[in-house]
């Protein structure tokens, strides 16, 4: 009942590009770089690529504060170049989705610098300014990245709005002119023949009329609150008929902050809205959202709940993104699986099998499908993330909690994990850069490498490629009707695809230990398809498993 179409199909990579393949030496990944690996994807089985944010900007939150949206940041190259990625990409016959930042420019932008030079300024009203209340902000909003939301200017002594940094102000999507130049914007990319945009932070770009304070419970979740603005819907369903319906492109929005069960309002193809939602609740399960640096305990049980509830919620008329780390998040192998050597190869297939068994479009963040790792950060200089300085100066500066306590959260919670340069070969720098690269390279990279685990038959890359391949030829593993067959179990996960007459079972074993697993609900094992980490755990008709530590596998069921 499901609608087919290519996104859902298709297996997406997600490319940081700063950190991805530097070709000219100067320690940054560029376009160049993407092109020059895309048969390196290709082979892989991918189909398409979503990469961060490339157009010209100061880089005070790497690209997400822009400053021209319609020039390529110059450290990644040239129009020209982007024009030869996109040409490139349609030869393998792959597509590429771009990151669309419009909550908020740079302070650097042209319609920023006009609009604080004066009121009168035409473009005073792109942003949101405000007069203060006894020489302190409008009202108590904090922002993301630590601090109050409003900044003082001292030209015209009013306050402006920033979510995020203060160098990135939030655009005032109430003011028609705004709205006007974005979708021009976004006409401008999609005409180059770009097949897909993610939507950076969409469920804020409607702010709360007045801007009251918020009450101290609403404070612990002003993320939530900052999606409650009474107009996001209607503007969501005007940039559609305005300029997404026009073209061939797939939407990806960035649900933050948004509760699931509000969640499928922004990706229910009946609205008209966006195609496929990001949602952070499995990724963040074990965070907090008032102290977001902060790791906690979480069980496998909560995990698979949470996942169920996601296929749930997006239901017969959504449809979701599977992700299990990205540019903001710890990396995948550190977070769910097990990063001690013994257990990092084991424990990166397992999760590789989940991400290409869901119900939902598969996003692989680069260097996932290598088991790359977070980074052995062990001082607060070590790190480059603003999110990081910005919780240093609220949590350490005031005194709240000790140094130690913070480094020994932000190692694991840490956005700077995932960001650390792609792990080419065990040469000088992994292969990134012939020269100083922009950020630290993680000391495994004489281990974990592209160039090794190309020839070696059972490596990591080489069980994604076999997954990727599964995935493709087995519509029931996209399609089919999710069914998690012991939800309450917090050692192995299992579940049922079901697609017609044909039933697939997906089983994970979370543990380290050899677990003897008896297939629920009278299943019986009719062929294997795929085993990671241990070959013939199952016989033909065997009703019950035993499943090696990390063991995973997919099985046809009778
Ligand atoms: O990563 C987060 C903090 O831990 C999230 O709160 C994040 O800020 C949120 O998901 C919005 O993210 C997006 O917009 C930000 C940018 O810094 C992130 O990299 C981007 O993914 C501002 O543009
Ligand atoms: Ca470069």
């Amino acid at each position: 009942s499901t609608l087919p179409a290519w996104w859902k199909e298709a297996v997406f990579y997600q490319i940081y590009p700063r950190s991805f393949k530097d070709t000219n030496g100067d320690g940054i990944g560029d376009i160049r770089g993407i092109i020059e690996k895309l048969d390196y994807l290709k082979s892989l089985g991918i189909d398409a690529i979503w990469i961060n944010p490339h157009y010209d900007s100061p880089n005070t939150d790497n690209g997400y504060d822009i400053r021209d949206y319609e020039k390529i940041m110059q450290e990644y190259g040239t129009m020209e170049d982007f024009d030869t990625l996109v040409s490139e990409m349609k030869k393998r016959n792959m597509r590429l989705m771009i990151d669309v930042v419009i909550n908020h420019t740079s302070d650097q932008h042209p319609w920023f610098i006009q609009s604080k030079s004066s009121k009168e300024n035409p473009y005073r009203e792109y942003y949101f300014w405000r007069d203060g209340k006894d020489n302190q902000p409008p009202n108590n909003y904090p922002s993301f990245f630590g601090g109050s939301a409003w900044q003082k200017d001292d030209k015209t002594g009013q306050y402006y709005l920033h979510y995020f940094a203060r160098q990135q102000p939030d655009l005032n999507w109430d003011n028609p002119k705004v709205r006007g130049d974005l979708y021009a914007m976004l006409r401008f990319w999609l005409d180059k023949g770009v097949s897909g945009m993610r939507f950076d932070t969409v469920a804020t770009y409607s702010k709360i009329p007045g801007f009251p304070d918020l009450t101290p419970e609403q404070q612990k979740n002003f993320a939530e609150q900052y999606t409650t603005g009474p107009n996001i819907h209607r503007y969501l369903q005007e940039m559609k008929q305005e300029v997404l319906s026009r073209y061939d492109v797939v939407t990806a929005g960035e649900i933050f902050g948004v509760p699931l069960e509000r969640s499928s309002d922004f990706f229910d193809r009946r609205r008209n809205e966006l195609d496929m939602s990001f949602m952070f609740d499995l990724i963040r399960l074990d965070r907090d959202s008032n102290e977001r640096w902060r790791h906690k305990k979480w069980t496998l049980s909560q995990f698979r709940q949470i996942i169920n509830k996601m296929d749930s919620n997006a239901g017969e008329y959504g449809w979701n993104t599977f992700f299990l780390d990205n540019h903001d998040n710890p990396r995948a192998v550190s977070h769910f699986g097990d990063d001690s050597p013994q257990w990092i190869e084991p424990s990166a297939k397992a999760l590789a099998t989940i991400i290409l068994t869901q119900r939902a479009t598969p996003f692989i963040f680069q260097g996932s499908e290598l088991g790359m790792t977070n980074y052995p950060f062990k001082k607060l200089n070590e790190f480059d993330d603003i999110e990081v300085k910005g919780f240093w100066q609220d949590y350490v500066q005031t005194g709240k909690v000790s140094a130690e306590e913070f480094i020994d959260n932000v190692r694991l919670t840490s956005r700077d994990n995932s960001r650390t340069p792609f792990q080419w070969n065990d040469r000088k720098n992994a292969g990134f850069t012939s020269g100083k690269p922009w950020f630290r390279i993680n000391p495994n990279y004489v281990e974990i490498n592209a160039d090794k685990e190309l020839i070696r038959n059972d490596s990591v890359l080489n069980y994604y490629k076999e997954m990727i391949k599964l995935r493709h030829k087995t519509p029931a593993l996209i399609y089919g009707t999710y069914k998690d067959i012991s939800p309450e179990d917090d050692s192995v996960y299992a579940y049922t695809r079901t697609l017609g007459k044909e039933r697939y079972l997906v089983v994970i074993n979370f543990t380290e230990k050899t677990v003897r697993y008896p297939l629920p609900e009278n299943n019986v094992i009719k062929s294997i398809l795929i085993e990671a980490n241990q070959n013939k755990t199952a016989e033909k008709q065997s009703t019950v498993l035993t499943l090696s530590p990390w063991q995973a596998g997919v099985y046809e069921l009778q």
